[in-house]
């Protein structure tokens, strides 16, 4: 059945996350399908090879936004604009039905009983049940299709300014037309649904088949404690038993399977290259080892030039400096630098194991434009490191403590 695929979107590092998780999640109950996805030119290359190794298929699409600002500010949502990229998934025309699964979903047993259905199949929403929820729907890919959906979405827009208003616009008669495209809410339960109608989860919630962490708050938000296997409360964290076990079943995936692979590539990456790409909306830069017999010397080269300004002469084993252009603020935290845009929130550019980690420029660098980044003194055999980390042991007290693998995490995740 090679012909069918899930398919989900990950726009960037941190929704890949998701991504991975319910990838694994469709493999560990071995799916007969293939697994697709679909990222922007914003994903890192590091992340994509991550990717690569969970599903069959990685596939860049451009970013759609729906540019409606007004919709999408009512919904207090304005990075649901992303969600219209979602529409790509219909260009994969080389699968002849596919089924649909957003990158927050994660699957409890195998389902590859959804392909039996037809396009459009999806789930009540659990906040308006005649409207269907997009997070996990049948389809048919199909250029027709697409540039149907393109069209309507120039005329009418969405109503809540995602893709769930303007999909459920478009299928208008699924309310309606053929329960049969009614899927059940098991395949596509959100977990807001938990608390709001408690007795039906007690009766039914055994059956859940797919678990939907919709909202703002996802899965990767929380922290979760390695040695405990619990998601961590804090404060501000909320939720019920069940909810939280679901939380601790997406933990459970993420550091047993995804957190060693991006462990794995990320060292790979180090020991293999002597040359690092990082590419940020456009924006290249390039960090490489000038003298390999000193060690952390690196030489950095940024493009386009216009848009920020290298030295591209400027290396050495100690310091690199770096200056933003007016209009853009660089900062470091911990081991990565981070840029910018007027009104637009700041995002990692690079990251490099040599960057000194160095709190104090956390704090002062927010505001300025120019940064010299301090490198640090060579490592003492990460290879030895690396075999502990492979054979299990881990040092979870000291520098494997959760806070530092999220830290290092955040050093190509943010
Ligand atoms: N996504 C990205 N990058 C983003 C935002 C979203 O890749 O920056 C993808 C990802 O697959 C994600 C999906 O789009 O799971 C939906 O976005 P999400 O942040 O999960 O939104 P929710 O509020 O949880 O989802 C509701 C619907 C969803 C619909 C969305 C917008 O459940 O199906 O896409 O609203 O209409």
């Amino acid at each position: 059945l090679t012909d069918q695929a899930f398919v989900t979107l990950a726009t960037d590092d941190v929704y890949c996350q998701g991504a991975l998780v319910l990838g694994q999640s469709l493999r560990n109950h071995t799916t007969s399908r293939k697994l697709a996805v679909l990222i922007t030119p914003e994903v890192s290359s590091g992340m994509r090879s991550v990717l690569r190794s969970v599903f069959d298929e990685v596939t860049e699409v451009d970013a759609l936004d729906s540019a409606d600002s007004v919709r999408l500010a009512l919904l207090q949502r304005p990075e649901l604009g992303v969600t219209f990229t979602k529409l790509h998934c219909w260009t994969l025309t080389h699968y002849s039905k596919c089924v649909f699964m957003d990158a927050d979903t994660l699957v409890l047993c195998n389902v590859d009983e959804l392909f039996d259905r037809e396009e459009f199949s999806a789930a009540p929403d659990s906040g308006w049940p005649d409207c269907f929820n997009s997070g996990v729907f049948v389809f048919r890919p199909s250029l027709k299709t697409y540039n149907l959906l393109l069209q309507f979405a120039a005329e009418h827009g969405s109503f809540d300014g995602g893709d769930q208003g303007l999909l459920n616009s478009f299928f208008s008669n699924w309310a309606t037309a053929d329960i049969g495209k009614h899927l059940p809410f098991i395949y596509n339960l959100s977990s807001s649904a938990v608390y709001t109608y408690v007795p039906a989860f007690h009766h039914f919630g055994r059956d859940t088949k797919v678990v939907h962490f919709l909202g703002a708050t996802k899965p990767w938000n929380y922290k979760y404690n390695l040695q405990t296997k619990r998601v961590m409360q804090d404060g501000t964290t909320s939720g019920s038993f069940h909810q939280l076990s679901f939380l601790a079943l997406w933990w459970n995936i993420y550091s047993a399977s995804i957190l060693p692979l991006l462990e794995k590539f990320q060292k790979m990456e180090e020991s293999e290259s002597e040359e690092w790409k990082h590419t940020f909306r456009g924006v290249e830069i390039t960090l490489k080892k000038v003298d390999p017999s000193v060690a952390n010397s690196l030489q950095m080269h940024v493009l386009p030039e216009q848009a920020y300004e290298a030295d591209p002469t400027a290396s050495s084993s100690e310091e690199l400096s770096f200056k933003a252009q007016p209009a853009y603020e660089a900062e470091q935290r911990g081991s990565s630098i981070h840029l910018s845009e007027p009104d637009r929130p700041s995002k990692q550019l690079a990251s490099h194991p040599a960057f000194q980690e160095t709190s104090e420029l956390d704090e002062v660098a927010s505001s300025v434009s120019e940064l010299s980044i301090q490198l640090k003194p060579e490592e003492p055999n990460p290879e030895d490191e690396r075999r502990k980390w492979e054979e299990g042991r881990m040092d979870y007290m000291g520098k494997d403590a959760f806070e530092h693998i999220k830290k290092k995490l955040d050093t190509f995740l943010l």
